[in-house]
């Protein structure tokens, strides 16, 4: 068997909780949003931080990085970037609105029947109290991949939203103790939502490999993959 065409990835389109606490809905936003979302991706870029890939371990990313509401680098989260201390764009309300839906989407206790355990009346006002501060947008030209990690600079432990728009990406849903064994590769298409909140907020995650000229027509996105993740760092104001 041909293991790059039949890897071990779950192909399986269903929305359901990965984990105990980690969400998979699939096509979550429709294309006319991916669209709008790409077009914002282009704005952002041309702001007052381009597009970087920050050193990690002495390396460069192979993604290339805009950081909303404060600059993200491996020390942590910081107010400003560069030696000129450029200030990142403000995250804005919509994508903060979109988070909140989509945290109603993916706890949605048919969905998520093990975390948080909501009746769906008491999710709407949950889902309210979401306050994310900053997103990282990243971009992966064709070839980009990320390793494994825990997104573990934010003292907050409110859930991860992210967003892909562009190339299908394999995403490896870990574990929260090591980077390896045991997790699970699935695929991550253009449109799709995964969140990771309560018990698999701090799972070590990453994406080996993204499927090259996998977007659909009309997504935004011409060559490579966006990835946004929101999230909210708990740092006091
Ligand atoms: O691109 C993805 O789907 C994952 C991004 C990620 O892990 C991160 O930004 O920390």
């Amino acid at each position: 068997m041909d293991d790059a065409l039949f890897g071990e990835e779950r192909l399986d389109r269903r929305a359901r909780e990965v984990l105990p606490g980690a969400v998979h809905v699939p096509a979550w936003l429709s294309l006319r949003r991916q669209r709008w979302i790409a077009d914002r991706f282009e704005e952002w870029g041309r702001g007052p931080i381009a597009p970087h890939s920050p050193l990690v371990g002495g390396h460069p990313m192979s993604v290339r990085m805009v950081p909303l509401g404060l600059v993200w680098g491996p020390a942590g989260w910081s107010e400003t970037a560069g030696p000129e201390g450029a200030a990142p764009l403000p995250l804005p309300e919509w994508l903060v609105r979109l988070s909140r839906a989509a945290l109603r989407s993916a706890f949605d206790p048919r969905t998520a029947p093990s975390w948080p355990g909501l009746d769906p009346a008491r999710l709407d006002a949950w889902a309210e109290t979401y306050e994310p501060d900053v997103a990282l947008v990243n971009y992966y030209p064709p070839g980009a991949r990320m390793g494994m990690h825990q997104d573990r600079d934010e003292s907050s432990s409110a859930p991860v939203v992210s967003l892909s728009i562009g190339d299908t990406a394999v995403f490896r849903a870990g574990n929260t103790q090591t980077r390896s064994r045991p997790y699970e590769d699935l695929r991550l298409a253009s449109g799709d939502l995964i969140v990771f909140g309560g018990p698999s907020r701090f799972m070590f995650h990453g994406v080996p490999r993204v499927l090259e000229g996998s977007a659909p027509q009309g997504c935004g996105v011409l060559r490579g993959r966006i990835n946004i993740t929101v999230r909210a760092t708990g740092r006091q104001e």
